[in-house]
Order: structure tokens, then sequence, then C-alpha cells
């Protein structure tokens, strides 16, 4: 099959023309560094199926990250390029384009952003750099799907240019005299929107507008996700209660009950505690989390796609340096507070090992997924903000800490680099209701099962003793150093599986407010959930890994046991 290979730089539009090319879908936002790794897809055309691969954002074919080193592997296979532009960025784009044309593979260009380039002033003499370049150029507006179709057409006349390699200057000298031969740009004056673009990156001003927009974003979710409680699931599951419990009648007691439907509580279902399959293992997953899930992830692709993550990453970006990492260090970070599976995976955008190390290793310990957040505001919430606010507090003070540690001990180098500011956009609502519907299938498909899995596991382990037992080897951490109840080590095991089962099986043991902050705060910290884990060892490698992990165990071994002694 011929293979078709997106290549461009950062942030120009490529998932968003695969999505268009294949129909399937690709997450895409507004900030360099959205794909880390290829997704490939197929198309039909005239009458053959041809592979097409979207890479990650380059700069050049010398990678710098590992994004970048699969971009630079995914050429390699390719019988055809399509190299897309952004329009509003025509010189920093060509680059790359010498770079490709001198590979001496057919390519076409996609001159994108096209609407964008008219709206700022750039018009581009799109026929006379096709001239200059001697490959087909194509405008196209990937969002909206202009010019697609010609683009297709043009893999027709591709064509393969030989050309002798030139030196770095050489190219720039060639891009100055392309652009000022077909482009032209109006001047015009800064709007409104202009200036407030420039004042959420300016530190004076920049930090009280990150302060608002975070707590607004927060306000958001919150919102959200408890109206969809309120009005949407809780009612649904009153719905279902009556049916649950006439399976619980019809099965009798026994293992099947104990297993499908759980404890029962004055002989009532307990959604919360049972522990049953067809309550617990539907109601937390699905009534519990679903509801903040979605409210995070809308609200986080609003974000995005606005273009204000990039501006955030400028403004952080000397207190991420502290950490041994740069401000793009807040990308595995937001991502990671929805699932730490694509936080681990954003963590490839990191130049270095040692940043890649800190990254993933902060992510892993203080960074809790929406599942375990929302089971915290659940069952702390009750007892008040305070202690909320007591265990997101201790996690901050546990990342900055231990990132400031990392940054002295790991060696290795943590570069500066150049963060590009894409333009703010008009978020589009069909591809953020289309993006957060991806992430949300994502978490169902992830969660029931290991919620499932991990409700199974307990209930054969305790039934045949195992539990018993390894709570009594573990007793001495867990009520000597930690001051829980012996069963709590029980739940803090089962966070391994899945982090918001284990916050459930807390609420059972009749533990005190401090209690319940302690343990919530060490299951956080001390591993993160098996899926992630899988994720941090192709990322890192066995060996890091392992590093990584022993320092989980040690920090949660050091916060939870402070914790006992300050609270208590
Ligand atoms: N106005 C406009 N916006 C576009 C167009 N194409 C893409 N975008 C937006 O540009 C942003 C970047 O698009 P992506 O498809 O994620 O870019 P990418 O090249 O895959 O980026 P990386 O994966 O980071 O290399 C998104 O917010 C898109 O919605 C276009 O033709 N016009
Ligand atoms: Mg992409």
């Amino acid at each position: 099959m011929k293979q078709i290979v997106l290549m461009g730089n950062p942030n120009v539009g490529k998932s968003v023309v695969f999505s268009r090319l294949t129909g399937a879908d690709v997450i895409s936002s507004n900030y360099p560094g959205s794909t880390v790794d290829y997704t490939r897809g197929r198309m039909c055309r005239g009458g053959t199926v041809e592979e097409i691969i979207d890479a990650p954002g380059t700069y050049s074919l010398t990678p710098t990250n590992k994004a970048e080193e699969v971009a630079a592997k995914m050429l390699e296979e390719a019988d055809l390029i399509v190299n897309v532009i952004d329009a509003t960025n025509l010189e920093r784009n060509l680059f790359l384009t010498l770079e490709l044309i001198e590979s001496g593979k057919p390519m076409v260009i996609a001159l994108n952003m096209w609407d964008d380039a008219m709206k700022r002033g750039i018009t581009i003499d799109y026929e006379q750099l096709q001239k200059t370049l001697g490959v087909q150029v194509v405008p196209t507006t990937a969002l909206s799907g202009e010019g697609i179709h010609c683009l297709v057409e043009s893999f027709e006349h591709a064509r393969a240019d030989r050309r002798s390699p030139t030196t770095e200057e050489d190219k720039w000298v060639t891009i100055g005299a392309i652009t000022k031969e077909i482009q032209q740009i109006i001047r015009r004056h800064p709007t409104l929107a202009d200036r407030i673009a420039s004042a959420s990156i300016r530190p004076m001003t920049g930090v009280p507008v990150a302060i608002g927009v975070l707590f607004l974003a927060f306000w958001v979710v919150r919102l959200i996700g408890e109206s969809l409680i309120a009005y949407v699931f809780e009612p649904l599951f009153e719905l279902y209660r009556p049916l649950a419990m006439a399976i619980s009648d019809w099965l009798g007691p026994g293992f099947l009950q104990e297993l499908l439907i759980g404890q029962l509580f004055d002989g009532q279902i307990d959604y919360v505690q049972s522990m049953g399959l067809l309550t617990t293992g539907l109601f937390v997953p699905i009534g519990m989390v679903l509801p903040y899930i979605v409210a995070f992830y809308l609200t986080l692709a609003i974000l995005e796609d606005s273009g204000y993550m990039p501006r955030l990453a400028t403004l952080t970006d000397t207190f991420f340096h502290r950490l041994g990492m740069h401000g793009h260090g807040i990308i595995p970070l937001f991502l990671g507070l929805g699932c730490n599976v694509p936080g681990a995976l954003a963590v490839r955008c990191m130049e270095t090992r040692k940043q890649r190390f800190i990254s993933a290793t902060l992510l892993a310990i203080a960074v809790p997924c929406m599942a375990q957040i929302a089971m915290i505001f659940a069952i702390l919430g009750p007892y008040g903000m305070k202690y909320i606010l007591l265990v997101v507090g201790t996690l901050i003070i546990v990342y900055i800490v231990a990132g400031l540690l990392l940054n002295r001990f790991v060696k290795g180098e943590s570069p500066e680099i150049c963060l590009e500011i894409p333009p703010y956009r008009m978020p589009h609502a069909r591809t953020v209701l289309k993006k957060t519907w991806m992430r949300v299938r994502g978490f169902l498909g992830e969660a029931i099962p290991y919620l499932f899995l991990g409700i199974l596991i307990v209930n054969i382990l305790y039934l045949v003793g195992f539990l018993q037992w390894l709570g009594m080897l573990l007793a001495p951490i867990t009520t000597g150093l930690f001051g829980l109840p012996q069963d709590a080590t029980t739940a803090l095991l089962m966070g391994f599986l899945r982090k918001d089962l284990a916050v459930g099986m807390l609420l059972p043991l009749g533990m005190t407010a401090i209690q319940l902050v302690i343990a919530v705060t060490v299951l956080t910290i001390y591993f993160p959930c098996v899926a992630t884990f899988a994720v941090l060892i192709r990322e890192l490698g066995l060996r890091d890994m392992a590093k990584s992990a022993a320092l989980m165990i040690a920090t949660a071994l050091i916060v939870g046991t402070s914790l006992n002694l300050i609270l208590n």
C-alpha cells in the first residue's frame, strides 16, 4: 500500500487535515506538540486504498525531542509527502519544506490556515510559490474542509525534484528571497483582541489573568459536574434501584449476590459501599466520575483550542525551569488531571531524558486524575472544603519540593527552549465536542473494565482470605506510620488497579476526616494506576521506571508519616 505522510511544523493543522482525509478522529489542539505519536488511517483515491500517516510536528529533520524523532522516522516510510504549511507563518515553515524537497521524495504542499491568513491581511501568490519550489501548492482551510479536494487531486501531480543539499544558511537566504517575492502583508492597527492577547503573556497582567482563568475553569468544571450528577445521573440510578433490588432478591443470599450486588445496608443497596459489580461497579464510574470527566474535558478542550495553554506555558516557564522542566510541562500536568495516561504520553514533548524523567515522575506522584479527584470531593466534601484543600495543598507542595530535589539530583540537561505561541482562535464548537467525546469514550472504555476487574479481584481475594493476610503483613506501615486502620491496607493496594475504586473502599471503614485525608493523599502518591504504569514503562524504559517507582514509594512513606505526625 502507498504510504502518504503528513509532515510539517507543530500546530499547523496536520491532524485536522488527517481527519479530513481519512474520516478518522484524532486529537487536535491549538498548541505545538498535540500529536506526539503517529496515527495511521486510510483513504480511498481513484479506486485504490492508500495509507495516510499523521506525524508529530517538527521544525526540521534534525530531531530535538522524541516526538520529532517519530516524525523523522515516518519520513523514511513515505512514498508521498504532504507538507502542511501554516500560511500565516510562511518564513518559519519553509525551512522544513526546503529540507523535505531535498529528501528527494514526491511531495505536495498544503498551504493551510488560508482563512486565518486572509483575515490577517496576508496575501500569498501560491501559484508563484509553486513555480519557485517546483512542487504543487494548494491553499487549504482544513477546519472547514476547503481545498482538501484539490489537495487530493494534486497527489496525482506530485513530483520528486532531486536537488543537491544546501547549508542551513543558504536555506534562510532562499527563504528570504521567496517570501519577498510572493508574500504581501498589509500592516494593520492592533485591535482590542490583540491587546488582550499580549496582556495575557506579560507577567504583570498575565499572572492575574491566569489565576482568573484557572479559577473560572475550576468553577465551570464543578458547576457542570455537579449539575450533571444532580439532574441526570442520580435520578437515573434511582430509576435503576428497583431493578437492582429485584436482581438481588432473585439471586438470594450467596456468592453471586455478594459478587453482583454486594453488601446490603439495612436491606438496601448503597451504591458507594455495596461493592457489587452491578451496584458500585456501575455507580462509581458512571454516576460519580463520568460527570466530572465530561465537565473537565469540555473545559480543557476550550482552553486548548482557544490557544491559552501555550500562554500559560510561557508564564510558568521560569517556575518549571526550577523544577528541571520548561513551560511545556504544564501540558502533561493538565492532561494528567483528566487521566494520567495521556499525561504520561505528553511527556514526549520534552527534549531530554532528565526533563522527561522529572515530568513523568512528578505526574505519577502528585497529579491525581479526574476519577480520583471526583472521589476525593465525594468523600471529603461532607466534612468541609478545609480537608479537600489540605489534600490539594499537600500535593502541590509535594510536586514543588520533589521537583526542586529532582532537578538538583537527576543528572542531565534541561535546555532553554523557545516556546511558540500560536494566535488566539475561537474554539470551534464541533471540534470541541468531538474531542470531548473522544476522550470520554476513552475513559468509558478504560474505566469500566478495570473497575469491574478490580471489584472482581477484591471480592475473590477477600473470600480466600488473601487480603486479610496481606493487610496484616503491611499493618506496621498502615497503622504504625500512617495512623490508619489495618483494613485501609486493602484499599491502598487496590489503588494500583483503579484509584477511584480504592477511594470508594475507604468509605466503609469509618475513618476520621484526618485519616481520610492521609489515606487519599498516600493513595495519590504511592503509585499511578496500572494503565499509567504500563505507559510509563514504555516511555521511560524499565530502568528509569524502576527508579521512578522507588521514588514514588519513598515519597508516599515520607508524606504519609509526616501528615500523621503533623495532623494527629
Ligand atoms: N483557522 C484555522 N484553524 C485551523 C485550521 N486547521 C487547523 N486549525 C486549528 O489549528 C490548531 C492546530 O491544529 P492541529 O491539527 O492540532 O495541528 P498539528 O499540525 O496536528 O499540530 P501538532 O500535532 O502539535 O504538530 C487547532 O486548534 C485547529 O483547530 C485552518 O485551516 N484554519
Ligand atoms: Mg497533530
